[in-house]
């Protein structure tokens, strides 16, 4: 009896244990866990893949619906760029400089608190690059062996984690994690990394300098986006308020990559996060939009670079 009482038991833990592992090839087949993936470049963080839900059913009309995204994993920058990245940048690309960069290419305040001689602000290095337009934005991740981060990439990067909150870190902002207009602030901006970082160890997703993102701005978008790797209107030619599902993903990025000059693409992109010059605390607010012409260049406006982790990384 003794005998077969331990068999039933052995036969028993051993199911279990085949259960369990059943469970973990299950989650690992969705996706790779974090340390399958290699170390990060410098100055980035990994993102892992998954879904989260996009956008708000209480802000602007251009937030809704809400909608569940799948985003494969990919690397953001931990920082917004600074004035000093920026200086690299144009001193080894000099037709991106203040005094070279053609007229076409932005709407007048181009890297406005520069001198004609590459020089920003004293003491400001570690401050966000403000006043660059989207296609300069562009031109330094692609120097930099990076690209834009997709829109659906920055805000779950920027919710890092955080399920259904407005703000971080939930229904109200908390002016000690995210700099964004206040009386007692004079400066609109501050050194790159000064509040608490997020979820995901990214600093000022929120406030300090509005971020540019790849995609077009289409108020629409969310309506009939694509449900995994969404990007709006990758393909110059589309009419943009009727984005193809078939060709607004990531897999077609390379339309756009390959094709950013003021000629190919003159539609709205989008920029997101808000500022330390923001007049409301509703441009903080996690699922806020706002898009401008490419050339657009306006005093809080910056960016950061995302990275898409490649298939031989995996
Ligand atoms: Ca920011």
């Amino acid at each position: 009896m003794k005998t077969v009482i331990n068999l039933f038991i052995t036969v028993g833990l051993w199911s279990f244990l085949l259960f369990l592992s059943g469970i973990g090839c299950d989650k690992k087949s969705e996706a790779p866990a974090r340390e399958a993936y290699p170390p990060p470049p410098d100055g980035m963080v990994l993102i892992p893949a998954g879904e989260f839900e996009m956008g708000s059913n209480d802000g602007s009309d251009d937030e809704q619906p809400i909608h569940t995204v799948y985003v494969d994993a990919f690397y953001m920058d931990t920082h917004e760029v600074t004035h000093a990245d920026f200086k690299r940048f144009v001193l080894a690309n000099p037709q991106w400089q203040k005094s070279r960069i053609p007229k076409s290419l932005h709407t007048g305040k181009y890297l406005f608190d520069w001198d004609d001689s590459n020089n920003y602000p004293v003491g400001m290095a570690n401050y966000p690059v403000e006043s660059v337009c989207w296609y300069a934005a562009m031109a330094y991740a692609e120097w930099a062996g990076k690209r834009l981060p997709t829109e659906a990439e920055w805000e779950k990067a920027a919710r890092g984690g955080l399920k259904g909150k407005k703000y971080p870190p939930g229904s109200k902002v908390d002016p000690n994690l995210v700099i964004f207009s206040d009386p007692l602030i004079f400066e609109h901006s501050t050194s790159v990394g000064s509040y608490p970082a997020n979820g995901y160890g990214l600093f000022d997703m929120e406030g300090n300098a509005w971020e540019w993102c790849l995609d077009e701005y289409n108020p629409y978008f969310y309506s009939m986006s694509p449900a995994r790797n969404p990007v709006a209107y990758v393909s110059p030619q589309r009419p943009s308020r009727h984005p193809l599902p078939d060709v607004n993903t990531i897999a077609n990025l390379d339309a756009i990559l390959n094709n950013y000059t003021a000629v190919d693409v003159k539609s709205r992109r989008v920029y997101r996060g808000g500022t330390g010059g923001s007049p409301k605390t509703r441009h903080v607010r996690l699922a806020n939009r706002n898009g401008s012409t490419p050339a657009y260049t306006h005093y809080y406006l910056g960016f950061r670079c995302a990275k898409s982790v490649s298939p031989e990384d995996l």
